[in-house]
């Protein structure tokens, strides 16, 4: 039912659109995808970011033309579209900047999406929050600019792990062919988004895999990251998009887990899993959250005390499935 959302956007003039912390390709693909739509359609759009944008998904186009990067957010009788979130939390500091009283609209493809917001479109069988946008611009009859199709198909491509991913559904491949069509170029963007790597983030990438240890006979993997190792190597954390991929990949393992220790002193963990077992339920044990497939969380540090932690749940929840 994409009714709500169309006439959302409709009634509002200006628009004011958040994403999550730590953005990826749907995230951002998705809030300047909106942006371009709202725009060819006589709207005002900003997108609002808490920090830059990634250097890979600095290829996007609307940038600087829609983006703000800024901790606050005006009180002037904008219209709010948050995207891709499971509750306004992961806005995480601008949570609690948003006017109140300001009317949001809520899309998402997270099952465990909290349903906030005055207009809610949420449809967890989509594979990407990006997807979404492009059926609401479709049914509500918006025109999609070919810099729109640019950013949604990013969205698309990056939630689906480059269409490999469980989520690679008919649905999916159609809404890509679609953007194919309405001007993306599935070459360009893959290109900007694989293959700009920086040769730091390499030396990173070689660093980490020989951090790889197995578990659980086998089926459980895990990788990590240290401050040290980002300042030895030179690479930035936000380089470190696509290392949670490596773990799943090995013959056998069923989980793959990526830890990375951030500025903080806490830890990112990234799960990731094979068909047939969800890992979600892990991630909501430490807070965290995201799809049956891929999910994460923050604990707290040291590393090693927050790997071991982990990878015992992990275990736990591999043994309570196979009894
Ligand atoms: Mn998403």
């Amino acid at each position: 039912m994409t009714k709500p959302a169309i006439d959302f956007l409709r009634a509002g003039k200006r628009f004011r659109i958040f994403s999550h912390v730590d953005p990826d390709g749907d995230a951002l693909g998705s809030a300047l995808g909106l942006a371009w739509i709202l725009h060819a359609a006589g709207k005002e759009a900003r997108v609002q970011l808490a920090a830059p944008v990634p250097r890979m998904y600095g290829f996007l186009p609307g940038q600087p033309r829609f983006v703000e990067v800024s901790g606050s957010v005006p009180d002037s009788g904008e219209s709010l579209a948050i995207l891709d979130c499971t509750s306004p939390g992961r806005l995480r500091d601008l949570e609690h900047q948003l006017p109140k009283g300001a009317p949001i609209l809520n899309v998402d493809h997270h099952a465990d999406n909290t349903r906030f917001g005055n207009a809610v479109h949420v449809d967890p069988t989509a594979a990407a929050t990006a997807l979404l946008i492009l059926e609401i611009a479709q049914d509500g009859g918006f025109q999609l600019p070919a810099e729109a199709a640019t950013c949604l198909y990013t969205g698309i491509l990056t939630d689906t792990g480059r269409f490999t991913y469980q989520n690679s559904d008919a649905r999916a491949l159609r809404a890509a062919a679609e953007l194919a069509r309405l001007g993306a170029d599935p070459a360009h963007i893959a290109s900007h988004v694989f293959e700009h790597r920086l040769a730091e983030a390499i030396r990173l990438l070689g660093r980490t895999l020989e951090t790889l240890e197995l578990r659980e006979e086998g089926r459980v993997a895990c990788i990590c990251v240290t401050l040290a190792m980002l300042q030895e190597t030179g690479a930035a954390a936000e380089e470190t998009e696509g290392f949670a991929a490596w773990p799943r990949s090995i013959e056998g393992v069923q989980v793959g887990v990526f830890l990375r220790e951030q500025d903080d002193g806490s830890i990112k963990v990234s799960l990731r899993s094979t068909t047939g077992v969800p890992i979600d339920g892990v991630a909501n044990r430490f807070g965290g959250g995201g799809h049956p497939a891929a999910a994460g969380a923050r604990v707290p540090g040291p590393l090693e005390e927050a790997k071991e932690r982990v990878l015992r749940a992990v275990g736990e929840h591999l043994q309570a499935r196979a009894r």
